[in-house]
């Protein structure tokens, strides 16, 4: 047991008994102490954040555009709205991009129609068309996408006609996403409509002759700090044909021939499920939900997909990958293993990676103390139930009657709905277990912390490096606590599979083992009566 639960239980009393009773009772409700005898625990999620109370969340437009669409280089990306929106977003999630010979990339560029007050007050659509048509004579892009920010939808501006003229004005796909910033209660409302509106809108525009064994798309993989890049070439050594990524390293091109995967592989459950799901249900194309973060989850994830193939050359070719690439890390891991062993972690980030990063510490000796999601939903802590009815026949995949022939040719690779369900129970095929099952008996799982909270939880668990983002790395700092981002690494990176493994470890251990720490005094330790204040008693 990582800790005593007794002593969780006094903790958590510490921490919310500042509280007034109706937000001491919201509060508890996001709180749960991992108890493994019970086999499925409740938590609240995804619900508003108590007004007041300053969350480490972002906005809907963030998850939009800022995750979801921004790092699709063939696009110009136009936000529609005050400049700030646009160029404080521009960047701020890292997109990496490789661009191949006849490939288009925007991603150096920032397109705003820098709203004004006028437009504010006499509408901006005509601004907003303009903008296109400046786009189209100096870049003349593929793709357009026109994301809204919170005025647009307050002054009733009408994006998708806009953008349904200049579609046809012009030959080229122009979409229309109304994300503004204040719908929803975090990011992850936007994630859902940029992933409702690419599947309406592009997947399935483009057919592609494939010549390769084992398509597959990679779903939920943005390429923070060149993870997909690494996950690309493993993949590729084993074998596998990368289609389309959702989105790092992606491009709307490819998004279009999507549907011609033979598999969907999830890295982030959170963002990209509800896309996941439409494709199993409208294309028949199942999903494995992987975890290529840490050598054994990748391992793991490797091995499942074999399975999923089932072809013998492919299991013996993922073997001999999996026996390179681990002997070029064992010897390093091992190395930080032994200088960190028994440390601990505090995790807090947006939707998966509190989960992903656990195994990821684990391997190399550090325990995860407290674990929680920004804006994840209840099936990201608790899991989702298994699918029982496998849709696999063409009728239940809702095409038009006409077209179920050739689709049952062009879907000929896919599995049977028995083979599928069998395959079902020994791989996470349609399927995720959450995170709360993985923790050990004593944590603490917590939703939507704030920086009281994390204070407070600091101050009485003391782990020796606390995982988040921006927002509160360095009131981290200003305690004492090596502090490591999960969102951006920092600016360093790859993370993914086997050498991203140890470059994390190389990253945490240089942190955690640093003087520095010892050498910094937090303001309570020094003035008596600031510790209130700081703390947020
Ligand atoms: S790259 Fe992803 S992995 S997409 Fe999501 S839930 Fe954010 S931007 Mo920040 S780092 Fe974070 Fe996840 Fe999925 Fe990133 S944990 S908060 S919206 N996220
Ligand atoms: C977002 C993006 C973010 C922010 C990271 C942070 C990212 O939520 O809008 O708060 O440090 O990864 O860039 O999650």
């Amino acid at each position: 047991m990582v800790n005593e639960v007794k002593k969780i239980e006094e903790t958590l009393e510490e921490v919310i008994d500042s509280y007034p009773a109706k937000s001491m009772k919201n509060r508890k409700e996001h709180i749960v102490i991992r108890d493994t005898s019970q086999d499925k625990q409740k938590i609240m999620a995804n619900t508003r954040t108590i007004p007041g109370i300053i969350s480490n969340r972002g906005c809907c437009f963030a998850g939009c555009q800022g995750v979801v669409l921004g790092p699709l280089k063939d696009v110009v990306h136009i936000v529609h709205g005050p400049i700030g929106c646009c160029y404080y977003t521009w960047g701020m999630r890292r997109n990496q991009a490789v661009v191949g010979e006849n490939e288009k990339n925007f991603l150096n560029f920032s397109f705003s129609t820098d709203m004004q007050d006028s437009d504010i007050v006499f509408g901006g659509e005509k601004k907003l068309e303009q903008a296109i048509d400046e786009a189209m004579e100096i870049f003349n892009p593929g793709t357009i996408m026109i994301t809204a920010t919170c005025p647009v939808g307050l002054i009733g501006d009408d994006i998708h006609a806009v953008a349904r003229r200049a579609q046809e004005k012009y030959g080229i796909s122009v979409m229309a996403f109304s994300c503004e910033g204040y719908k929803g209660v975090s990011q992850s409302a936007g994630h859902h409509i940029a992933n409702n509106e690419l599947m309406e809108h592009l997947v399935g525009k483009k057919e592609i002759e494939l010549e390769a064994e084992y398509p597959i798309n990679l779903m939920g993989e943005y390429n923070i700090g060149g993870d997909a890049f690494e996950i690309e070439r493993v993949l590729g050594k084993i074998g596998y044909k990368i289609i389309a990524t959702f989105s790092g390293n992606g491009s709307a091109e490819a998004i279009m021939s999507a549907h011609e995967a033979d598999l969907n592989l999830v890295q982030c459950h959170r963002s990209i499920n509800y896309i996941a799901e439409m494709f199993r249900e409208k294309y028949g194309v199942p999903w494995l939900k992987v975890n290529f973060l840490g050598v054994d989850q990748t391992i793991k994830s490797l091995r499942d997909m074999a399975k999923y193939f089932g072809d013998e050359k492919l299991i013996q070719r993922t073997e001999a990958v999996i026996a390179e690439e681990l002997a070029a890390v064992e010897q390093s891991l091992a190395m930080y293993q032994d200088l960190l062993e028994g440390k601990t972690a505090f995790l807090f980030v947006g939707g998966s990676r509190a989960h992903h990063y656990q195994n990821v510490f684990k391997r190399i000796g550090i325990d995860t103390v407290v674990a929680g999601y920004e804006f994840g939903h209840r099936d990201d802590y608790e899991g989702r139930e298994v699918i029982p009815d496998i849709k696999m026949t063409a009728d239940d995949r809702n095409i038009p009657e006409l077209e179920v022939e050739k689709d049952e040719q062009r879907y000929h690779l896919r599995l049977s709905k028995e083979k599928m369900e069998e395959l079902a129970k020994e791989i996470p095929l349609n399927n995720y277990e959450g995170m709360i099952k993985e923790m050990e008996d004593g944590t603490i799982a917590i939703d939507d912390l704030n920086h009281h909270e994390q204070v407070k939880l600091t101050k009485i668990l003391k782990p020796d490096i606390y995982c988040s983002g921006i927002k509160d790395k360095y009131t981290s700092h200003k305690m004492g606590v090596f502090s490591k981002q999960l969102h951006s690494y920092d600016y360093s990176g790859p993370y993914a599979m086997f050498k991203g493994h140890v470059n994390f470890a190389r990253d945490v251990a240089n942190g955690i083992l640093s003087p520095t720490w010892g050498y910094i005094n937090p303001p309570w330790k020094k003035e008596a009566g600031l510790e209130g204040n700081y703390g947020g008693d």
